[in-house]
This record gives C-alpha cells, sequence and structure tokens, in this order.
C-alpha cells in the first residue's frame, strides 16, 4: 500500500525522468554518396572524389550528448560502388547499421549520441582504405550535456580541421594499403586550404582576434599515418583528449593523433597587436605538401568567421 510520502516520491522520480527526457533531441541527418570530381588543391587540379554530399569531408554533425541521431545513407543509383556510414559515436551493431549499401539503395538507422566528444565518422564499404582516401569521411561533434565550465571554457572562435592522405592514382587501393603514392595531405580536402603563406593560389586563412580563445576539432583522416599535432608560435591552451574535457591536458606543445582519432584542442592567440600562427602537422612529408593552417589574429578579424555555421570554411572552385 502507497502512503502519500511515496506516492510524491514517485511523482517526483517519473517527474525527472520526463524533464531528462525532454531534454535530449532527436536530430535528422541525411547524405548522399556522391561519386564525383572535386578540386583537391587551390589551382584547380581535379580529382575523382568519393563523397558524402559532393564534398571533402562531408557536413559537419553537431549534436549534444544523450540526442538520438536519426541517420538515413542514399546511395543513388547512377553510382558504381555500395557505400556505408560508420559513425565513431556510435556504438551498434557492425553488421546491420554499419552495413553496405549498394546503388539504388537506402539505408537508415539510428543511435544515441551517449558519449561527449569528437569523433570521425567515413564509409567503412570494401576496400575502406580507398574509401576514406577517396574521400568519405567527417566529422561529428557530441557537445557535453553539461555545456561550459571554468575547466571547459566557452570558446570565442571555432574551427573544423580534417587531415585526409591524398592519393592521385585514385583507383590503386593496392598502392594506397602500402601507404605508396601519397603525393600530398589534404586540410579540409584541399592542400594547402588555408596557407596563403605557401600557396600563392589560397584565397583563404583562418582569423581570430587578439586574445581570443580558438577552439579546433581536429580530425586525423589519414588512411595510414599519425599526425604531430603542432601550433606554430603557439602552445596548445588545453588539448581534449577524443574532444571529452573529462580527458584534459594542458600546455602541449605538440600532440600526437593516431589514424582515425579526433581530438579537441584550445589555443589562445596572443594579446595586443596582429599576430599569426600555423596550425602543422609537424612531420615534415606531411606538412610540406599541404597541411600547413595559417590563422591571423588581427584586430578586424571578420566577427563571423569561427561562428555558426563557419566552422568549416570551404574555399570557392576555380
Ligand atoms: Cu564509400
Amino acid at each position: 500500500m502507497f502512503n502519500k510520502l511515496s506516492l510524491s516520491a514517485m511523482a517526483l522520480a517519473i517527474g525527472m525522468v520526463g524533464a531528462q527526457a525532454a531534454q535530449a533531441k532527436t536530430v535528422h541527418v541525411t547524405m548522399t554518396a556522391k561519386e564525383t570530381t572535386v578540386q583537391i588543391d587551390n589551382k584547380g587540379t581535379k580529382y575523382p572524389a568519393w563523397t558524402f554530399d559532393g564534398a571533402i569531408p562531408g557536413k559537419v554533425v553537431r549534436v549534444t550528448e544523450g540526442d538520438i541521431v536519426d541517420f538515413k545513407l542514399i546511395n543513388p543509383k547512377s553510382n558504381k560502388n555500395s557505400h556505408s556510414m560508420d559513425f565513431h559515436a556510435a556504438e551498434v551493431h557492425v553488421l546491420e547499421e554499419f552495413a553496405p549499401v549498394k546503388p539504388g539503395q537506402t539505408k537508415h538507422f539510428k543511435f544515441e549520441a551517449k558519449r561527449a566528444g569528437v569523433w570521425m565518422y567515413h564509409c567503412g564499404a570494401s576496400v575502406m582504405a580507398q574509401h576514406i582516401a577517396r574521400g568519405m569521411y567527417g566529422v561529428i561533434i557530441v557537445d557535453p550535456k553539461d555545456g561550459y565550465s571554468k575547466d571547459f571554457p566557452k570558446p570565442d572562435r571555432e574551427y573544423v580541421l580534417i587531415q585526409g592522405q591524398y592519393f592521385p592514382d585514385a583507383e590503386n587501393y593496392k598502392a594506397m594499403i602500402r601507404n605508396e603514392g601519397s603525393e600530398g595531405t589534404l586540410i579540409n580536402g584541399r592542400m594547402f586550404h588555408y596557407d596563403p603563406v605557401h600557396d600563392p593560389a589560397a584565397s583563404l586563412a583562418l582569423a581570430s582576434k587578439p586574445g581570443e580563445r580558438v577552439r579546433f576539432y581536429f580530425v586525423n583522416a589519414n588512411i595510414n599515418n599519425p599526425v604531430a599535432l603542432h601550433p606554430i608560435a603557439g602552445i596548445w591552451d588545453k588539448v581534449y583528449v577524443n574532444g571529452n574535457p573529462e580527458n584534459t591536458l594542458s600546455d602541449v606543445a605538440t600532440y600526437g593523433v593516431a589514424v582515425s582519432e579526433a581530438v579537441t584542442v584550445d589555443m589562445v592567440s596572443p594579446k595586443g597587436k596582429t599576430t599569426a600562427n600555423a596550425i602543422v602537422d609537424h612531420t615534415m612529408s606531411a606538412a610540406m605538401r599541404g597541411a600547413i593552417t595559417v590563422i591571423i589574429n588581427s584586430p578586424d578579424a571578420d566577427p563571423k568567421a569561427g561562428k555558426g555555421d563557419n566552422i568549416l570554411p570551404r574555399a570557392a572552385d576555380k
């Protein structure tokens, strides 16, 4: 028999469950596999890519811890290959949710983004090395449900940087697996995408104002090579391993990013006059072939750069 106290305790418990459920939301994400030509440098060199929605990398998916991601992958009949989606933020059945989708078919699945962090997503269809190298990757950011805190301060700007290996011989998957024939490093789909210093054809650089906290969501989408992530003329103020504020390092010069790892790093740009930093893969073979990103810290910085939908800038095609 229930007394008054236990009934009100029950009501409270039910109310709390209800409140928690109301906070989480369902986020609908649709992507279309597109086998298409993209531009992979600032000069206009074209490449027969395989992509999510026609661009390397695919779009940024951003949800909050606890949200349900309701995902649909369309593989149009006009494609020649099966494709799939593997979200590293998802804990699911590999043979079901992540199964390859044939041309003309559509795959639908849901998962709960249970853990905060940044996570790679990629096509896992065979040969996986080729599907990733040709461009089928991106990032899903799962923001912590507790929001910002003293240990996880709100950034002034945010940028996504996704690094990939460029193999000009797109058909030669055997060379890709042997790690032979990579002739460049893509940052958000282009060599020297944001580096007008080393590439006069580059039209973009990142921007912040002096003294701002700039947060980078970095993904190593190389198929074989780790990344030595370093901000030239700067120090990572914080490194959130796997993007989770529970895993915080401080005062780091270079952070090693494993293949498929994603990490969140904060840099505070110097106060005072205009300066610049270069975010590099300090591995020289990668840096000198495309993995240099310049950020200009100027009082005149575009107030929209690195905010809202502008966290993954893409240079216009030539
Ligand atoms: Cu694919």
